[in-house]
C-alpha cells in the first residue's frame, strides 16, 4: 500500500448507495478504502470488486481460523478485487501464514492490540508477540491503536519498515497527528468521515491535521 495521504477510509455503512458517494468523495484524500463486515453483509463482495475500481480496497474480514478456512477465505476476498485483508493473529502463525499465501500478491495486515477499550483486556498482553508473528509470517503489517499513540511507537521498534495503520481516530478519541508521529503510516477513519455531512470535507479536514513529515524511526 502507498501511504501518501497517510489515511484509509473505514466505510462501515450498511448502506449500499451512501458507501458509493463516500467512497466518492474521500478517493482524493486517502490511500485505501476499508470495507468491513457491515458493508459486505449489506451488498455482498461486489461492493469490493466495485471500489476496487477507484483503488486500493482494504478488505477488513478480521479472518481468524484454521490455516485452511483462512485460505479459502482470502482468496475469495482476492478474487473480488481486495488488494490487502486484515486477519488476527491470536489463531497462530500457521494461521497467518495461510493468509499471506493466499492473498499473493496482494497484503496482509495483522491485527495487534485493538483500539477499543476491550482491547487492553487480552489483546494488549499479546500485542507484541503479535506484532512479531506479523513480520515472521510475511504480512505487510500491523494494525495498531491511534487510542494509545504510547504503543504504537513500541511496535514501530519491533516491525522495521513494515505498515503500521492505526484505527481509532475521531469516533474513538484517537488524534491522527499522534498516532503518525508515533510511527504509524496511516491512519483508519470510519465515522468522523462516512457519518459527515460532507464526507469529503471530512476527509480533507482530517488530511491537514496529518504531519507531513516522516516519523522518526
Ligand atoms: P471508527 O471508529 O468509526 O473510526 O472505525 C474504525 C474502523 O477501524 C472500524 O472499521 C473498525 O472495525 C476498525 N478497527 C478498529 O476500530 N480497531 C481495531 O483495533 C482494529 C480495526 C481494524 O482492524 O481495522
Amino acid at each position: 500500500m502507498r501511504t501518501k495521504h497517510r489515511m484509509i477510509a473505514a466505510i462501515d455503512t450498511r448502506d449500499v448507495d451512501r458507501a458509493r458517494l463516500v467512497a466518492e468523495a474521500v478517493r482524493d484524500h486517502v490511500d485505501a478504502i476499508k470495507v468491513n463486515w457491515p458493508l459486505v453483509l449489506a451488498g455482498g463482495l461486489s461492493v469490493v470488486k466495485e471500489f476496487s475500481r477507484l483503488g486500493y480496497v482494504l478488505c477488513d474480514l478480521k479472518v481468524a481460523d484454521i490455516p485452511n478456512t483462512n485460505r479459502l477465505i482470502v482468496e475469495q476476498a482476492m478474487a473480488a478485487g481486495a488488494s490487502g485483508v486484515i486477519c488476527h493473529a491470536f489463531v497462530g502463525e500457521d494461521s497467518v501464514r495461510a493468509c499471506v499465501e493466499a492473498a499473493q500478491p496482494g497484503e496482509v495486515f495483522v491485527v495487534t492490540e485493538m483500539s477499543h477499550p476491550g482491547g487492553q483486556e487480552f489483546t494488549a498482553r499479546h500485542a507484541e508477540d503479535f506484532a512479531r508473528l506479523a513480520v515472521r509470517a510475511g504480512a505487510a503489517g500491523i494494525i495498531a491503536p491511534a487510542t494509545r499513540p504510547e504503543r504504537v511507537k513500541v511496535w514501530r521498534g519491533l516491525v522495521g519498515s513494515k505498515r503500521i495503520l492505526a484505527p481509532g481516530v475521531g469516533a474513538q478519541g484517537g488524534r491522527p497527528a499522534d498516532a503518525i508521529l508515533a510511527g504509524a503510516d496511516a491512519v483508519i477513519v470510519g465515522r468522523a468521515i462516512y457519518e459527515a455531512a460532507d464526507p469529503g470535507a471530512a476527509a480533507e479536514a482530517i488530511e491537514k491535521e496529518i504531519p507531513r513529515a516522516p516519523a522518526a524511526r
